[in-house]
């Protein structure tokens, strides 16, 4: 699954077991730009021992990791090899400043890559930091098609904090079912859900129950495939984690039994460091912890991750924690934690509002803001079909992307009108069983005002089940924000603002609204572009659990005519200057 000259000299004996890459030298980092010639491939895979098609980068899932240095140009050669799909890969925390066409999401950002054929993304890593790439169109990403990016700091800058190995942890849900499949059952009536996961995995390994088939044919439990990934471990060193979750369903809590871990990175920005034994991710964040190899080192530990805010149906996904040198798969002689109570709320807020921006690395936000929307998240039926809304409008984006359509006037491309910056607040009953009969389907876009300051409340509701309300991990595309606060219930425009954190808050690009609950975010609309915000949950971004930005378009050069072909501009030929 990866070259073994990734494995650190000290571990060759190991190589077998070095399945991601595990070190990252500092001395390699010199050009400035990196290539990567990427083929997309469906190909069957085994990765919880259940054997099904998925979607593959070279080989491999997860894909490839770009390891990059900020100011680094990437440029990724991508070739659709599905034979029957499209294809668009979203690169996840990288802002596109300069380049919003190189955003990867398809129908929003550019037409998606068609079978046979090939796009080029080219763009800069601006920042250093952690982030991850993933399939954005239809719902391939749980097909497997996504990766880590790692982007390290400029040379002679030092991280504000010490540890002696890097290494890359990244956690997904899976599912038996294809994401046709699951698709086709989130758009039919009778409604189908997609369901709980099958597995969980961590560093593309997980490990289903082969006895629970009754043709278990396909399953097969001693597949190295699915053998338990093994994070090995030098007594008395600290190792900096990089964390990324792209669950399509689940939130998760992480945890390395026996260790504290640090949290000291957030998404690409440092974080004031504190300690847990278990982090809550959810999809679409990343994170950076720190952990000291500092316990009995005569036997191995297990790293855990359980489903949290969703009655869990998913085993517990396990890696192995190997102190080095006992045997890397020598079993832990413990049982596997199952993690906190999958509905405690309160201490997934509290830990939401704990990450705070490190001391001497704070970007203050502006102390107002010039515009506030506040999205009512709400589970809809239109026409009979279940949805998710914002503000009674669910997204459906049109056969033209919005930033073609916007930047060549295409004003016919989708409705001109804008969404309400709001809902009718008094009347509305956050815990009561929406009805909700009365949402539409829309393909309305936010337009913001170019720099200017921007506040978005997202405000949590009941869904159309009896005291239910979900998690959402919301993600904005070309920005981090500020993390201005969280709160329980129904924000109040005029006692919660004066609550906001303005000191030190945390920039993220994703973040979570818990239930019932509300978050308040603020960024500055300064990057010209049009920019997804979506639930990360896969199915519920499917079902429209979204919004999109437009900001400065008359800003955006020329767009490269690679990224047309579809809607309107099937037959757009205007000579390019
Ligand atoms: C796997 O499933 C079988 C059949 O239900 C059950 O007997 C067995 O205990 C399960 N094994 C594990 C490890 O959960
Ligand atoms: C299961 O996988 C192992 C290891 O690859 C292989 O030796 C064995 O034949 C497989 N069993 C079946 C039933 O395919
Ligand atoms: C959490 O769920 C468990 C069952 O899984 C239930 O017994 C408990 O009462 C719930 N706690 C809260 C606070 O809802
Ligand atoms: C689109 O409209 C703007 C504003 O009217 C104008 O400046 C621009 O040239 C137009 N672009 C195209 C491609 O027609
Ligand atoms: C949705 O629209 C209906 C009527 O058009 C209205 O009564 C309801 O309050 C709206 N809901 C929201 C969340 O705005
Ligand atoms: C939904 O809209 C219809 C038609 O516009 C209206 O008659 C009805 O009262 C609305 N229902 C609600 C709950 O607002
Ligand atoms: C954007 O706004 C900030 C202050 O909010 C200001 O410092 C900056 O000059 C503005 N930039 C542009 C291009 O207007
Ligand atoms: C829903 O929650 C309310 C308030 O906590 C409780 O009174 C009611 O019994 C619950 N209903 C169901 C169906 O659980
Ligand atoms: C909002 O907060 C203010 C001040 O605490 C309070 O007077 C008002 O009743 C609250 N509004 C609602 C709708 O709860
Ligand atoms: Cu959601």
């Amino acid at each position: 699954m990866i070259e073994p000259m990734q494995c650190i000299g000290y571990l060759v004996r190991f190589l077998a077991f070095c399945h991601l890459i595990s070190f990252i030298s500092f001395s390699t980092v010199e050009a400035r730009t990196r290539h990567y010639d990427w083929e997309v491939n469906y190909e069957y895979k085994s990765p919880d021992c259940y054997k099904k098609l998925a979607i593959t980068i070279n080989g491999r899932t997860p894909g490839p990791t770009i390891l990059a240095q900020q100011g680094d140009t990437i440029i990724v050669k991508l070739q659709n090899n599905l034979l029957t799909e499209n294809v668009a890969i979203h690169w996840h925390g990288i802002r596109q400043i300069g380049t919003p066409w190189s955003d990867g999401t398809g129908g929003f950002t550019q037409c998606p890559i068609q079978p046979g054929e090939k796009l080029i993304y080219k763009f800069v890593v601006d920042r250093a930091g952690t982030y991850t790439y993933h399939g954005h169109y239809g719902m391939q990403r749980e097909a497997g098609l996504y990766g880590t990016i790692i982007v390290l700091l400029p040379n002679g800058v030092s991280e504000p904090f010490s540890y002696d190995y890097d290494r890359n942890i990244i956690l997904n849900d899976w599912y038996h079912k294809s994401s046709d499949e699951q698709a086709t059952g989130l758009s039919s009536i009778p409604f189908v859900f997609v369901g709980e996961p099958q597995s969980l995995l961590i560093n593309g390994k997980g490990k289903y129950n082969c006895s629970l088939l009754t043709t278990p044919g396909a399953c097969n439990a001693t597949n190295p495939q699915c053998s338990p990934h093994v994070l090995t471990v030098v007594p008395g060193k600290t190792y900096r984690l990089r964390i990324g979750s792209l669950t399509a369903l689940s939130a998760l809590s992480f945890e390395i039994e026996g260790h504290d871990i640090t949290v000291v990175e957030a998404d690409g920005s440092y974080v004031e460091p504190f300690v847990v034994r278990n982090l809550y991710i959810y999809s679409g964040e990343t994170y950076s912890v720190l952990v000291k190899a500092n316990q009995d080192p005569s036997r191995n530990y297990w790293i855990t991750i359980n489903v949290v805010s969703r009655k869990p149906a998913t085993p517990t996904g396990l890696a192995i924690f190997n102190y080095y040198p006992n045997h890397p798969q020598k079993p832990p002689p413990t049982v596997p934690t199952t993690g906190p109570l999958w509905n405690d709320t309160t201490s997934r807020l509290a830990q939401s509002i704990a990450l705070k921006a490190r001391q001497g690395f704070i970007d203050t936000p502006p102390l107002t803001s010039d515009r506030a929307i506040v999205l009512l998240n709400t589970q809809n039926k239109i026409d009979g079909y279940y949805k998710w809304a914002l503000n009674n409008l669910s997204l459906t984006f049109p056969t033209t992307p919005y930033l073609i359509a916007l930047k060549e006037n295409l004003t016919d491309a989708f409705d001109q009108n804008p969404p309400p910056d709001g809902y009718d607040f008094a009347s509305y009953d956050i815990y009561r069983v929406a009805k909700n009969v009365n949402a539409t389907s829309s393909n309305r876009i936010y337009r913001l005002r170019f720099n200017s300051t921007v506040d978005i409340i997202l405000q949590n509701a009941n869904t159309m089940t009896v005291n239910n309300s979900e998690t959402h991990p919301w993600h904005l595309h070309g920005h981090e924000f500020w993390v201005l606060g969280y709160g329980m219930g129904k924000y109040n425009m005029s006692s919660d603002g004066k609550k906001y954190n303005l000191v030190n808050p945390i920039m993220k690009n994703t973040v979570p609204l818990h239930p019932y609950g509300w978050t308040a975010l603020r960024f500055q609309a300064n990057n010209p572009g049009v920019w997804a915000f979506h639930c990360h949950v896969e199915s519920h971004f499917y079902m429209g659990m979204a919004v999109v930005f437009e900001e400065g378009i008359e800003k955006v050069g020329n767009l490269p005519s690679s990224i047309m072909g579809c809607g309107e501009t099937k037959s757009y030929n205007r000579p390019r200057p």
